[in-house]
């Protein structure tokens, strides 16, 4: 794939996929003035306050009486939403929020889940979660408009993490999450090593753009090809809001990248950072790191500590994520969070351990593939694929068994960076290859969405312990709509 081409193609774009519905319901409406429509709009941007006090997103109550036991009801439905002053949005929500489930390792959990987006199919996807397959949210199970479906699993021991939740109907996904519909999933431990003084606080990233009138426009073609990036990024739903800490104190924080496509590259200033988890939970040791990189999808707990009076900003730097066409958003400098650290000290608290856990590297592998993402302007077609195939939810793409371990290459041989995402299991990123030079990871780490540069190669070890088919797609939402997804099918 050329560069040239895929944007001189941009001019008379069709899509191909079975993303058509909300590809031509989107065209549709930018019909007679398309061209314009390309580009984002200038005008009178809605402004959002900022420095409120960090709000703490609702919590899931569980309904059952008996230990070990997560019941509860969820709905996804329309609603309004206040982002910017006397601007109503509306959005799409979980419980009138984006919930946030706290459950423990061997819990069983029962979600009854019922569908009130007028007129569209949703599912629950658990995203990260080691769950059953025919539990997971898959597109080829879709929750008609009005219909409930009960979502139950068991969390095995060892599953502690910060997972989230959100829709996966295929050719929907993209909307429908960053209309609103996302949750967080907490998956505590029996006995977690960090100490409880250090509190356990939720950061949730969505991307927010929002028309004069208050309302989110459409996606346009850029958004389609880059994936969608908002005006904002919010945190919690707020705008840099503002958390008081004392002097000395030390945070554990939980950031979910919940966005479409946002490549946030994050770090703080005026405070230290200590890395403790990813994905899958806790690493095995805490790593002092400067800055990281937060892709679509990808969750990090870190142990901040505030020892500087004064405020400590968590902002964003500049990332080159390959993007296309015109409308490269800001990537640098935004401030997404402020920590207001006070003069007076906070009482001692215990040392961060310096052992979390035990993470025993993957087996050889059984067997090795090979997954090449691209992107292609075939004509007047713009594809995201793998292997060279876009999605087909009536066709299996791999077969594999249970408990095998397995090698996968995800080579990049597009211009954009591309996270890529594994349903059901966690795995472990074995190496980065690119430009010949090879990167070994500096500590071992759960995943279940990596990364994939343009032109790089990453190699991954994982292993399934459930049967059923998974998916495993491209995180930019846009990028998975438009077929850059394939199914593995998983034999007892
Ligand atoms: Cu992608």
């Amino acid at each position: 794939m050329y560069r040239r081409s895929f944007l001189v193609g941009l001019a008379g774009l069709a899509i191909s996929g079975s993303a058509t519905a909300q590809m031509m319901h989107d065209m549709g409406s930018m019909s007679g003035n398309g061209a314009h429509n390309m580009m984002p709009k200038a005008g009178n941007k809605p402004v959002l306050p900022e420095g409120q006090p960090l709000r703490e997103l609702p919590r899931l109550m569980n309904e059952a009486s008996e230990a070990g036991l997560f019941k509860a009801r969820l709905a996804a439905e329309q609603g309004l939403a206040r982002f910017a002053e006397g601007l109503d949005t509306p959005v799409l929500l979980y419980n009138g929020g984006n919930p946030v489930i706290e459950a423990h390792e061997g819990d069983r959990i029962e979600i009854s889940f019922k569908n009130g987006i007028p007129g569209q199919p949703t599912t629950v996807h658990w995203h990260g979660m080691p769950v059953p397959a025919d539990q997971d949210g898959n597109p080829m199970e879709p929750v008609a408009s009005g219909s409930e479906h009960i979502y139950a699993f068991d969390l095995p021991a060892g599953s502690a993490a910060s997972y989230w939740f959100h829709p996966h109907p295929h050719g929907l996904t993209a909307e429908q999450v960053y209309r609103g519909l996302a949750g967080i999933f907490l998956v505590k431990p029996k006995d977690d090593p960090i100490p409880t003084e250090y509190g356990d606080t939720v950061l949730m990233f969505t991307d927010l753009r929002l028309a004069e009138d208050g309302s989110m426009p459409e996606s346009n073609m850029i958004d389609l090809m880059n994936g969608r990036v908002g005006d904002h990024v919010l945190v919690n739903g707020q705008k840099n809001p503002v958390l008081a800490v004392a002097k000395g104190e030390k945070r554990r924080l939980r950031l979910f990248n919940a966005t479409n496509a946002r490549f946030l590259r994050l770090t703080f200033e005026n405070a230290d950072m200590m890395l403790v988890g990813t994905d899958g939970g806790l690493i095995e040791a805490p790593v002092g790191v400067g800055e990281f990189l937060l892709a679509p999808a990808e969750r990090v707990e870190l142990i901040v500590s505030f020892d500087k009076p004064g405020a400590a900003k968590l902002t964003t730097l500049d990332y080159e994520r390959g993007w296309m066409g015109p409308g490269k958003p800001e990537e640098a400098g935004m401030t997404l969070l402020t920590a207001n650290v006070s003069e007076v000290a906070a009482p001692s608290v215990p040392p961060l351990p310096a052992k979390l856990r035990t993470i025993e590297p993957l087996a050889a592998p059984a067997v090795t593939r090979r997954f090449a993402l691209t992107e292609s302007m075939g004509g007047m077609e713009m594809k995201f694929l793998i292997n060279g195939a876009s999605f087909d939810m009536n066709r299996v793409d791999e077969v594999s068994k249970v408990g095998q371990v397995e090698l996968w290459e995800i080579a990049n041989q597009a211009d954009m960076d591309h996270p890529f995402h594994v349903h059901g299991t966690q795995f472990q990123v074995v190496e980065r290859v690119k430009d010949g030079a090879v990167a070994k990871p500096p500590y071992r780490a759960w995943k279940d969405t990596v990364n994939v540069a343009a032109g790089e190669t990453v190699r991954i070890l994982l292993r399934q312990d459930l049967p059923g088919q998974r998916m495993y797609h491209c995180h930019i939402l846009e990028h998975e709509d438009l077929g850059m997804m394939g199914t593995i099918d998983v034999e007892a």
